[in-house]
């Protein structure tokens, strides 16, 4: 599809999207872009997990999934979360539909690793129909990592993996990571433009540090031959403008 612009908005940022953020959406409109939203949530399923003494593990970035904690991180995420981000976009003017990735076969996975890490999915499949039903509506789908196997079987899905999967899905021109700074910064000042291998080094060097390493890596991982160019963005200042978006581009 021409014109599409994948955002992922991580579950650290959902409660701190701001003014100047739906701006930049209704900016990305204006010029043509179509506006598509993906978001994870991993703080506030971390959150419930806690409430209810139930431990929580990661491997590899991927959270060991029991059954249990599949069913909360469903309700998390395609509950609370989803509709968290729907009202606010509504409350903007910007109309949106909150979905999961398991509806409408978007997103069909493969046990990612069954026996280490329980209900976690591997994407193999991506059908954009029911995104480009809402899009041609003029809906701004707002979708949860959530997929489905073949069989129906729910897999929670690392929404990074989600999200890039998504844009490629879509052919989208950028996957936007929205973040709570306005880009990798260097002395102070952001980076517009970088590539994998500098990143590395900044990282070496200790530039590119703490919360911000997860992010560019996860941003790295989802370049591919389809998706060249991705963003890291800040949720909380403008990052469109009507010249340009504003952050650090990263292409390989
Ligand atoms: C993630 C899905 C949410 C997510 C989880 O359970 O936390 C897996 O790890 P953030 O806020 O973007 O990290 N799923 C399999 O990725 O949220």
């Amino acid at each position: 599809m021409s014109k599409v612009v994948v955002l992922k908005c991580g579950g650290s940022i959902v409660d701190e999207l701001s003014e100047p953020f739906f701006g930049s959406l209704h900016e990305l409109k204006k010029q043509g872009y179509k506006v598509v939203i993906v978001h994870g949530g991993g703080p506030a399923i971390n959150s419930v997990l806690q409430s209810m003494n139930v431990q929580t593990q990661f491997i590899n970035g991927q959270r060991k999934t029991t059954k249990q904690v599949l069913d909360i991180a469903e309700m998390v995420l395609a509950g609370q979360i989803n509709k968290q981000i729907v009202r606010a976009l509504e409350q903007n003017n910007l109309t949106s539909a909150g979905i999961a990735g398991s509806d409408g076969g978007i997103l069909t996975a493969d046990f990612l690793n069954e026996k280490e890490l329980g209900y976690v999915g591997q994407i193999s499949n991506v059908q954009i129909h029911l995104i480009k039903t809402l899009l041609d509506g003029d809906y701004i789908p707002v979708i949860a990592p959530i997929a489905r196997t073949e069989d129906h079987q729910p897999l929670n899905v690392n929404a990074d993996t989600a999200a890039a999967a998504i844009a490629s899905a879509l052919g989208a021109k950028k996957l936007l990571f929205v973040t709570d700074v306005p880009g990798i910064l260097k002395e102070k000042q952001v980076i517009n433009h970088t590539t994998p291998d500098e990143i590395e080094e900044m990282i070496g060097a200790g530039i590119i540090n703490g919360g911000m390493i997860p992010k560019v890596q996860a941003a790295i991982k989802s370049l591919s031959q389809s998706l060249k160019e991705v963003m890291i963005v800040s949720g909380q200042s403008m990052f469109v403008t009507e010249q340009s978006i504003l952050g650090t581009k990263i292409t390989m």
